[in-house]
């Protein structure tokens, strides 16, 4: 069964820019794509590392949510990813933010991700593709957050693209 899932990515090491296109092109060989505007926003967390390029991709997938996983994690690998700290610099990390309407709670997943209410990087981007968008009852351009945000418009939705 086709899913809708949505797929946050960050990347605040290497040519960021061209990792996130480069992770695009590979997610979309997971289904139908479209992708959101391109951000620069502050660290979240240790405040000694560059500020990240983030974005979000709607992914229209065959995939059951932990192949999907597994996917998003070799991606990472691909992108010569290496686990250095909590909330710390990486070349790319890619989030299985919302799949559907499953709840998703296990060793591997949870699913709607923890932290999409409190990130404007994660709900500013959701909002590009889909401006009515719920989560648990919350209507996100509703949220206080998205009024706070602290982004920068790096480039608009044909970024990935063009
Ligand atoms: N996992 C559980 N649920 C999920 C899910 N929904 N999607 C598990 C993806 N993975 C999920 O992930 C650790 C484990 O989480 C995985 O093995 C998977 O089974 P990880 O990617 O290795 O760890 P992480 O991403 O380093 O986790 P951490 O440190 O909690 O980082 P976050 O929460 O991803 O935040 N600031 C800005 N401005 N922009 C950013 O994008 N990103 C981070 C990382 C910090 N600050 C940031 C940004
Ligand atoms: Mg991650």
């Amino acid at each position: 069964m086709m899913v809708r899932s949505y797929i946050g990515l960050g990347s605040n090491l290497g040519d960021s820019e061209q990792i996130l296109r480069e992770a695009v092109e590979k997610l979309a060989t997971l289904g139908s794509v479209q992708v959101s505007s391109l951000y620069q926003s502050p660290p979240m967390g240790p405040q000694d590392q560059p500020h990240y390029l983030n974005a979000v991709v709607r992914l229209d997938t065959m995939l059951e949510p932990l192949p999907l996983l597994d996917q998003l994690q070799q991606f990472e690998q691909d992108a010569g990813r290496v686990r250095l700290r909590r909330w710390g610099e990486r070349t790319l990390d890619l989030d299985l933010l919302i799949y559907g309407h499953e709840q998703i709670q296990n060793e591997r997943l949870t699913v709607p991700h923890i932290g999409i209410l409190d990130r404007d990087f994660v709900i500013i981007p959701l909002l590009d593709l889909d401006a009515h968008l719920q989560l648990n009852g919350h209507s996100l351009k509703d949220l206080e957050l998205v009024q706070q945000a602290n982004l920068t418009v790096i480039a608009d939705q044909s970024w990935a693209t063009a």
